[in-house]
């Protein structure tokens, strides 16, 4: 359902942005590198009445897709702040149009529509969960298992995470690891739901690699084949009996209904930052709802604040899968919030309280703090 009521304007005095680095439990491993640490932008936006506070997602480097820290630094700071800030008192629904002109820098966008939807949210005393629509008061939790050493290696990882509850294994393959590793999960752990994703890793001349993967019995395959090769994945997924599901894809409302009309994808995975901010990630969800397509929510290692804003949206009605919504604790040691979410009977809960309903420990943040800059009005 589209939100019915916008969250109130704030009027806004600056944006605090930071850097950090957070230190990861353990490498993580895709397709297209290894991260020990985790970078990312952590937004505070100041306002008259109060604060609200953000995350943009992006990586220290452009290989998910072509935002990076540094850049959305940038034209945040040069282009983005600037123009909200030139309309002084803005609501959270207005953010986008305001950033339109400025082409593409979609994680940039998201993390500071969020500052303001938690300003605003705080401020009426409503949940960014009331907000967006959510239907459910936890959600079910799935883990992205990188790649490991091999696939004995893989097992033992995957077995600690069905252990401690989760409810559904995420692998990621690459080229040269992609039948062996899903099938040392399959044959350790039988009927588990499993998936995979390849973060575009593969080309259509691989069709014949990936058909070997249907005997598994995947949920689905994610981002086979590059961003912007949406016919190639409508070619691709006729050869599969493996839902296709694109993640990196799907940049927008439109991208998705393109992609469903062309046969591209059978599910999406929905990404608040890849596709520009939590209000555009409910249009997603709206129009494959209309469509029956299901969706679930992606992550991109979140701290405490894009964490809680992505279990409230998954817990909209048509998340109808389990996300890679996991506890802290699958990435971080030490979080930046008070009340880090845990993984509870498999599932995490979705917070109730004013706005992100999480409050930001202080002493934590400026621990992982490596640069940090104010904009004012
Ligand atoms: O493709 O889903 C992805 C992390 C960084 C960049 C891309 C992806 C991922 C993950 C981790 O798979 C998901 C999570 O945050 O748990
Ligand atoms: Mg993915």
């Amino acid at each position: 359902m589209p939100i019915a009521r916008p969250a109130a304007s704030v009027a806004l005095e600056g944006f605090e942005l930071r850097v950090l680095h957070l230190p990861l439990v353990s490498p993580f491993t895709t397709s297209f590198g290894t991260e020990t640490v985790r970078e990312v932008i952590v937004v505070r936006a100041m306002t008259a009445d109060g604060e609200g506070w953000g995350e943009i997602v992006t990586q220290d480097a452009p290989l998910y897709s072509s935002e990076y820290t540094q850049g959305a630094w940038d034209v945040a700071t040069r282009f983005l702040i600037p123009a909200l800030l030139r309309r002084g008192t803005v609501a959270p629904h207005e953010v986008a149009g305001i950033l339109e002109p400025f082409i593409g820098h979609r994680m940039a966008k998201a993390g500071l529509e969020l500052a303001l939807l938690d300003a605003a949210l705080r401020l009426e005393g409503r949940s960014l969960g009331d907000h967006l629509g959510a239907v459910r008061d936890r959600v079910p939790s799935g883990v992205s298992v990188g790649i490991q050493r091999d696939p004995a290696a893989l097992v033992e990882t995957v077995r600690g995470y069905l252990d401690e509850g989760y409810v559904r294994i995420k692998i990621k393959i690459k080229p040269g690891r992609d039948v062996d590793d899903t099938a040392a999960v399959r044959d350790a752990f039988g009927g588990i739901p499993l998936q995979v994703d390849a973060n575009s890793a593969y080309t259509l001349a691989d069709a014949g690699t990936l058909a070997e993967l249907d005997r598994f019995d995947l949920l689905l395959i994610e981002q086979p084949l590059q961003e912007d090769d949406i016919v190639d994945h409508a070619t691709l997924a006729k050869q599969l009996r493996t839902p296709v599901c694109l993640d990196e894809s799907i940049v927008s409302a439109k991208a998705a209904a393109d992609a469903i009309a062309l046969g591209s994808a059978s599910v999406i995975n929905i990404k608040a930052g890849r596709v520009g901010g939590y209000l555009e990630a409910v249009r997603v969800h709206d129009l494959c709802r209309d469509a029956s397509v299901p969706v679930w929510c992606g992550g991109m290692l979140e701290t405490g604040i894009g964490r809680a804003a992505n279990a409230a949206l998954a817990a909209l009605p048509g998340f109808t899968l389990p996300g890679d919504v996991s506890a802290s604790s699958r990435f971080y040691r030490r979080d930046i919030v008070t009340e880090p979410a845990v993984l509870e009977d498999g599932h995490v809960r979705v917070p109730t309280g004013p706005g992100l309903g999480v409050e930001i420990d202080p002493v934590a943040l400026d621990e992982v703090t490596v640069e940090k800059v104010v904009v004012r009005s």
